[in-house]
Order: structure tokens, then C-alpha cells, then sequence
């Protein structure tokens, strides 16, 4: 691990409570990608400093510091304009590695991403970073190559070239998503008439383990932040036989940077198409209400906030407090509560799943000549077969199925 400061800062109108949450956060962040936060430092302004971010002399203070405990790295628990990091950067004399917040995130996704699809999502996210930042660097060379406005400098050719590459890059990897984007409009196409539930919830709430217990998939579970970046979609029989198609996705943060929400906007966009959400949230966590926040707006960014949804407090059995269970009860009205890692009320949970799908189901009756073989097995792939009876010239079966699926099945019969 190496070692590393943290630098924050407090503005009228934060939340203390927040604030060192978000302070707890980065602490766990940073030795996701191997540093180590021996230090956090605040600094409680009226606003930021339009040029370096925090106050200039506090920022000498800390680098000072810093370089004195020989250490070699700050954590900006922000989002630092490209000027403010080039200034900073600057007084640091190079010595001292800055890393804001979109950084750090930048990271943890670029290490943690496995499908093609999740690298490029990465990759267009850092380079769209990179983009501005070279500004910074180019206007830095040109001042070196003789005072500002001079044009043919090889510090501007060389960021020129830079630039070129980059919007390249940038141009293909857009377009390679957009292809897979297609794919996966396709393919969610195709599923248009089962019911589709998205398993949803702050990074390390336990998602991936509910799609794991659930549907029986092996899916990739780590005490990590950010551990899943694709969407998984599993089949699911549920106990009444309704097929159900379970999603677990990339879990959400607070701060997310906004390049990255825009990449990974197409693996998210299937949660529109959610016939149920599921809220889950960590139990154990000091920050339920936090992360229900960050839940509810990531949601409406992506113009989910609409769906169906229910919640799902996991990891009960770390919670030793009754208070805990007493609160949450109370504000969103006996939720389920779960372990998953221990079984702990899934039953009860794929019980409540399978109601909701099967909520708007009727009993019918159709029958169905022998010689329809596609009918039957579209009748039996689209609703739950009560009885069958084989008759002398066709078979009779009594189903259960939402209208929807009643009227396609009619039609079939009817074509
Ligand atoms: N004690 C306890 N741990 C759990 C429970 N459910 C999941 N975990 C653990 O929590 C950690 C995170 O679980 P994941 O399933 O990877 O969480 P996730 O929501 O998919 O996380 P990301 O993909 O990183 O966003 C793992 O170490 C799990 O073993 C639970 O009910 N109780
Ligand atoms: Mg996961």
C-alpha cells in the first residue's frame, strides 16, 4: 500500500454528516487501488478558490507536510477543474502525485472492468478526462516555448497530436459502443414478454449475491467497491413456474463522475425497462439514508424513478442493533429484510417477486389443435399451465397469464 494524504474541504452549506461519510468513502476507495490514507486534512472555506481550490497557503501547509512525512501522494475528495489541478500540480513542483475524485474512479473501473464492452466504457470516459486536461498541459509547454499566443511551438504541435489520437479514439470507441448498444436493444427486444426484474443499490450492497442465490448463476462477489461494471441477466423460474429475466448491474456512488454515468449509460438503460426494480441496500451500513438518496437520484437520471420498485435491506445479520431494525421498519413500512450470505429470507423475497409478476394473472381457457406445435410451445413458454387435457381432436388447457400474453397467444391461435 503507499501511503497518502486527504485533502477536503468544507463549504457553507455541507453536511457534516455527509462529509465524513464521504471521508470514510474515500479512505475505502483509495485502497481499492493500493494506496493507503494515513492522514485526512479539511479545510472549511466561504468557496473555493478559483485558482487553486483551497486556499493557497493551505495547500503549501499540506505539501509541505506532506513531503515531510515522506509521502508522495493527495486524495482530492472533489472533482478539480483542469486549471485547479494544473495549479496545484504546479505548486507541488511535480514532487506529489494529485489524485481528485473522478481519478480515483477512473482507476478502480479501469481495473476492475472484464467484457470489452466495460473497457471501452472506461476508456471513453478517462480520454474525454485526458481531453481538457491537455489544455493545461499545452498552455503549460507554450509558455515555456515562449510566452502565450505563440503558434507552431513543439509543445503545441505535440498536444495537437495528442488531441488528434485522442478525438480518433474517441470517435471509434463511441462507435463500437453504440454498435453493442444496438446489440443489446436487440436483445432486450427479444425479451420484451417476460417480466424483468433489475437488481439495483449502492456499490457493495450485496447484489451481485442475491443474483447468485436467486438464479443459481456463479456470479463475481468481492468485499470491493465497484466489483461488477456489466449487466448480468439471468432466467429465473419462479415457484408458481413463471419465467422471470434477474439483472444484476454496476452499482452506484455518490459523486459518480459524469463521464463515466454517460459511458456506462447504455449497460444502465435496461433498467428502464424494468417491470421491477429492486432496491437493494447494505443494512449494516452508517449511511442507509445516504445511499437511498444516491439510489433515487441515479435512478431518475436515468429516467427509472417511475418503475415499479420495492426495497431489500440485506445483510441483516451484521446489524446487532434492534433500534436499526425498529427504524427502518417504521419508514418504509416492513420492508424485506435479508441475509443473503447467510439464506436468511430469500425465501420469502423470490415469494414477494413471484407475487408482483403474477399479480395481474387470469385463468383461461384455450384449446389448441395437435398440429400447432409453435402455439403450444409458445402457449407454454408464456404462462403458467394449470391443467392439460388431451383430447380425441386437440387439447384443451386451462392457463394463467397477464391480458397481454392472453391476447398474443389469441392471435396466434387466430393467424
Ligand atoms: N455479512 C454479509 N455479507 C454479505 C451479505 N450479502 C453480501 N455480502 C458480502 O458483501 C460483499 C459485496 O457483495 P457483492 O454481492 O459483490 O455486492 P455488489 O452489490 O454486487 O457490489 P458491487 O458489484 O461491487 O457494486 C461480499 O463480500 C459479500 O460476500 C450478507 O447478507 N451478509
Ligand atoms: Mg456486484
Amino acid at each position: 500500500m503507499i501511503d497518502s494524504i486527504l485533502l477536503t474541504l468544507i463549504l457553507p452549506g455541507t453536511d457534516k454528516k455527509d462529509h465524513l461519510e464521504e471521508i470514510e468513502e474515500m479512505k475505502l476507495l483509495a485502497n481499492t487501488i493500493g494506496y493507503n490514507i494515513v492522514d485526512s486534512i479539511t479545510q472549511t472555506r466561504r468557496s473555493i478558490d478559483p485558482a487553486t481550490y483551497f486556499g493557497k497557503g493551505k495547500i503549501n501547509q499540506v505539501i509541505e507536510n506532506t513531503l515531510m512525512l515522506n509521502v508522495k501522494s493527495i486524495f482530492i475528495n472533489d472533482d478539480l477543474k483542469p486549471n485547479h489541478y494544473k495549479n496545484i500540480k504546479k505548486l507541488t513542483k511535480d514532487k506529489i502525485e494529485i489524485i481528485d475524485r473522478t481519478c480515483l474512479i477512473l482507476n478502480i473501473f479501469s481495473q476492475n472492468a472484464k467484457t470489452n464492452e466495460s473497457k471501452s466504457q472506461v476508456r471513453l470516459a478517462t480520454l474525454q478526462y485526458m481531453m481538457p486536461r491537455l489544455t493545461g498541459m499545452w498552455t503549460h509547454l507554450e509558455r515555456q516555448m515562449g510566452g502565450v499566443g505563440t503558434r507552431g511551438g513543439p509543445g503545441e504541435k505535440q498536444i495537437e497530436i495528442d488531441r488528434r489520437i485522442i478525438r480518433k479514439d474517441i470517435t471509434k470507441l463511441k462507435r463500437d459502443l453504440e454498435k453493442v448498444s444496438k446489440q443489446r436493444k436487440n436483445q432486450t427486444k427479444l425479451r420484451k414478454n417476460i417480466f424483468k426484474v433489475s437488481l439495483v443499490g449502492y456499490t457493495n450492497a450485496g447484489k451481485s449475491s442475491l443474483l447468485e442465490k436467486i438464479s443459481g448463476y456463479k456470479a463475481f462477489i468481492k468485499d470491493q467497491l465497484f466489483a461488477t461494471l456489466e449487466t448480468t441477466t439471468k432466467k429465473v423460474k419462479l415457484p408458481s413456474k413463471t419465467e422471470i429475466v434477474l439483472s444484476d448491474t454496476v452499482g452506484f456512488l455518490r459523486k459518480l463522475p459524469h463521464n463515466l454515468v454517460a459511458s456506462f449509460r447504455s449497460t444502465l438503460s435496461d433498467i428502464i425497462d424494468s417491470d421491477l426494480i429492486i432496491k437493494v441496500i447494505d443494512l449494516s451500513s452508517s449511511d442507509i439514508n445516504g445511499h437511498i438518496s444516491t439510489i433515487n437520484n441515479t435512478l431518475k437520471n436515468l429516467n427509472a424513478d417511475k418503475c415499479n420498485y420495492i426495497y431489500v435491506f440485506n445483510k441483516i445479520d451484521l446489524v446487532k442493533n434492534q433500534n436499526v431494525f425498529k427504524k427502518i421498519n417504521k419508514k418504509y413500512n416492513n420492508p424485506l429484510m435479508v441475509s443473503t450470505l447467510k439464506e436468511l429470507r430469500i425465501d420469502t423475497l423470490i415469494n414477494k417477486i413471484d407475487e408482483i409478476a403474477t399479480n395481474d394473472f387470469k385463468d383461461y381457457k384455450i384449446e389448441i389443435k395437435y398440429k400447432d406445435l409453435k402455439i403450444i410451445d409458445y402457449i407454454y413458454k408464456n404462462s403458467i399451465i394449470r391443467k392439460r387435457i388431451d383430447k380425441y381432436e386437440n387439447i384443451e388447457f386451462e392457463i394463467s397469464c397477464d391480458l397481454k400474453s392472453y391476447n398474443r397467444i389469441i392471435k396466434k391461435i387466430e393467424a
